[in-house]
């Protein structure tokens, strides 16, 4: 008896280790006086964790940008709580559709940055000139370390 219970709580940790929910909040004014922002801005996770992203308004959503070559496109509807599970090793700049150019955009990393050079470049090809939040991106992207 004293087995099998240990066996269930031996199971319940790897599962646990397996696969987390984080949480990113899509939010017009962020903790620290920052607008249009996803807090947070960078985020790390495991190949198989998911996220649960959190609009503070209808006004926001969270939208597949650059991110690994294999990997699914998502976009969670505006104004709705979503959870996306993220299968596929990388790195991962998304958006939110409406505010897009004035860059509330966010950075995560699944696993190791394999893709990151790649997204460095085409992130430099794309970026252009904004009125807006100009260097927020390039910040998250430095965040990066193996
Ligand atoms: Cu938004």
């Amino acid at each position: 008896m004293h087995k099998i219970f240990f066996c269930l709580i031996m199971i319940s940790g790897v599962f646990s280790a397996v696969a987390e929910e984080h949480t990113v909040n899509l939010v017009t004014t962020g903790s620290d006086g920052q607008m249009m922002v996803m807090e947070p801005g960078f985020i790390k996770i495991k190949v198989g964790d998911s996220i649960k992203f959190i609009p503070s308004d209808i006004t926001h959503n969270a939208s597949s940008f650059i991110g690994p070559q294999t990997s699914k496109a998502f976009s969670t509807g505006l104004g709705k709580i979503e959870s996306i599970k993220f299968e596929t090793e990388g790195v991962y700049l998304y958006k939110c559709d409406p505010h897009f150019m004035i860059r509330m955009i966010g950075l995560i990393k699944v696993g190791s940055p394999v893709n990151i050079d790649e997204v460095k470049n085409i992130w430099e090809s794309k970026k252009g000139t904004v009125i807006a939040n100009q260097e927020r991106i390039d910040d998250y992207l430095k965040m990066v370390i193996n």
